[in-house]
């Protein structure tokens, strides 16, 4: 790994997490002393001209020097970079890392004076609810539509039949209300919910209407109640809205295709008896986002949620496609509406690609992406790997650790480090297998140890913390075993975990350093001003890698010496704190 010189958008390195415009910003670097790094400069282009600006040393020892530098807010956003001088020639370092050969400047450091998210956001646990599949309430059940079929709590899901969609369990958000203990004592601290708005399907991303929540989850009344109570235990909640697409039996789509003169006509792609569509999913019309009237009203439902039912958020389905002709510039128009109209709430979008360029400018805080965590994780722990996930033909590729840090570093290189620690970390969702029955017991608590001590917002498919399985996207989505089976160690393994993040703020908002990826094991920092945190995660047995200072282990394992080896026998995590 690349320890030579390091810096990241993290308190240890940038003094001010939210600058202003015109304000000058303190920046530190630190390079290690066998560098021999003479001078350094940090490298600016505030009028699109390059500056370069001499960086002063602001402390040294033994082993390492910090340097001290300024970058001033001239646009609300600012890339810079590092430029060393040192015995062996030049070094760029940027956030992809050090280089000796000129690096283009996407992965430059980036500083933002856009709004940041709410102050709460970065110590989110967050705790995924699919609505049908997590709790019935003691209430009788609504009267079930035609197009619907109820299934016992315990029936197996029957994917692949023609009318797996339209099975209903009855879960509702009173049975979520009721259920909160079990929220709190896992530790998580924000509900994400799946969509909750009418529709004809049991996951309702087929909305017939965003101007109520659906009456099979209680209605209205039933939302307003559970964001009370949770707010009633500092908790909070986010609500799942698709701005790209409505159901086909949307108020506004029935409209649209039956009245030419009618405003809704221009909401959608319709040609005739055809019209666009998510994924050519025929119940999910694409909306056209040209159509201003549509943006105003997605923008009030936006609000409305906020205002009126007290949700804390929202994330935003398939939120890269929302240009079809208009392109990116739609998309950041999208982005844009959406981020006006959450005011100070959170603010997420569902992204499976490179979300970079969606992330620049005042739009999405951060993502829910498999791109930069989840995949690499699964290429690196998965056992059973001929799983549908990926979307791309074939099993999921086998990693090692290096691919690992390799794939994470590209990623987060591109996005600021604000949007880095506000985008949704995953080690599965309900749109794909459980993690659990891809990696097996052991690797899915490897995989839980890298989610709750990595950068972003750790979030949890409700279930895998007691051990639920599924071998496929609707599979995954089992109802919560409330009568068991479950798994009561890995389930004390995720509250330990969680509790661990949520009394060390250097696993939350700390520095990032990879200082191991090897084949089998991955060692990294996670440091705060005062607080250093060590995670060791090994697949398998490895050479042991020696104790660079002294730490106290925080997870049951040994306390060490500087230069005793610390363990090397896998699978398992450590977590060390180092002693002063
Ligand atoms: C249903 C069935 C599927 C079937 C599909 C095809 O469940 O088994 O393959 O129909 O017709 C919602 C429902 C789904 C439903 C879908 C269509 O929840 O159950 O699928 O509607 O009716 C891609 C998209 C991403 C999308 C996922 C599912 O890029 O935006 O696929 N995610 C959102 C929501 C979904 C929701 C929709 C979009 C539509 O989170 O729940 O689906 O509103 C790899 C692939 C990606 C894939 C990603 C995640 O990375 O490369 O293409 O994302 O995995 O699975």
């Amino acid at each position: 790994c690349n320890t030579g010189a390091h810096h990241d958008g993290s308190p240890l390195y940038v003094a001010d997490q939210a600058p202003a415009l015109g304000e000058r910003v303190e920046v530190f670097l630190r390079t290690a002393n066998a560098l021999g790094v003479r001078r350094a400069f940090v490298r600016t282009a505030p009028d699109g001209e390059p500056r370069f600006a001499e960086a002063l040393v602001d402390r040294a020892d033994d082993s390492e020097t910090w340097w001290r530098a300024s970058v001033e807010i001239v646009n609300p956003e600012c890339g810079y970079r590092f430029l060393l001088h040192t015995a062996g020639g030049q070094l760029w370092l940027t956030a992809a890392g050090l280089s000796r050969v000129e690096v283009t400047d996407a992965a430059d450091f980036t500083l933002t004076a856009y709004p940041p998210p709410p102050a709460w956001a970065a110590d989110a646990v967050i705790y995924q609810i699919f609505p049908d599949r997590f709790a019935r309430s003691s209430r009788p059940p609504a009267a079930l539509p035609s197009w619907a079929r109820r299934a016992e709590w315990h029936d197996p899901i029957p994917y692949g039949t023609p009318g797996a969609l339209q099975q209903l369990y009855g879960g509702d958000l009173w049975g979520v209300a009721e259920r909160l203990d079990h929220i709190e004592r896992l530790g998580a601290n924000l509900i994400y919910l799946t969509p909750f708005f009418p529709a004809r399907s049991n996951h309702r991303y087929d909305a017939t209407s965003f101007d109520r929540v659906d009456p099979l989850l209680g209605g209205d009344e039933a939302l307003r109640a559970l964001t009370a109570a949770a707010h009633a235990r500092g908790m909070r909640v986010i609500g799942d809205i698709t701005l790209n697409h409505s159901g086909d039996g949307h108020e506004w789509f029935l409209r649209g295709r039956a009245e030419e003169s009618s405003p809704e006509r221009g909401f959608y792609y319709l040609h005739g008896d055809d019209y666009a569509t998510f994924a050519g999913v025929k119940t999910l019309p694409k909306f056209d986002h040209r159509s201003e009237e549509l943006r105003r009203r997605l923008s009030r439902v936006v609000t409305r949620y906020l205002e009126e039912f007290g949700l804390d958020g929202w994330r935003v389905d398939v939120a890269q496609s929302a240009g079809r002709h208009g392109g990116i510039e739609l998309n950041a128009q999208v982005a844009g509406d959406a981020r006006a109209a959450v005011g100070d709430r959170l603010l997420l979008a569902e992204h499976q690609f490179d979300a970079s360029a969606a992330l620049r400018g005042d739009g999405w805080h951060g993502t829910m992406s498999y791109a930069g965590f989840a995949r690499p994780v699964w290429s690196w722990l998965a056992r059973e790997r001929s799983t549908e996930f990926w979307g791309t033909p074939g099993p999921i590729p086998l990693y090692g650790g290096h691919d690992v840090a390799e794939v994470m570093r590209r990623h987060s290189s591109r996005v600021p480090w604000r949007s880095l620690t506000h985008s949704m970390t995953l080690l599965d969702s309900h749109d794909t297998a459980r993690f659990r029955s891809i990696a097996g017991r052991d690797h899915q608590h490897l995989g839980a140890a890298l989610l709750f001590t990595l950068p972003g917002l750790p979030m949890v498919f409700a279930g895998d913390e007691v051990g639920v399985e599924g071998v496929h996207l609707e599979d995954g989505r089992r109802p919560f075993p409330w009568d068991g089976p479950q798994d009561e160690g890995t389930h004390r393994i995720y509250r330990d975990l969680i509790g661990l993040r949520r009394t060390r703020p250097a696993l939350r908002s700390g520095g990032l350093r990879w200082l191991r990826a090897e084949e089998d094991v991955l060692l990294f920092e996670r440091a705060l001003p005062g607080e250093t945190l060590l995670v060791q995660v090994s697949r398998r047995d490895h050479a042991p890698v020696l104790a660079p200072a002294a730490m106290a282990c925080l997870t049951g394992g040994p306390d060490l010496r500087p230069g005793e080896p610390m363990p090397a026998d896998g699978p398992a995590f450590h977590i060390w704190e180092f002693s002063a």
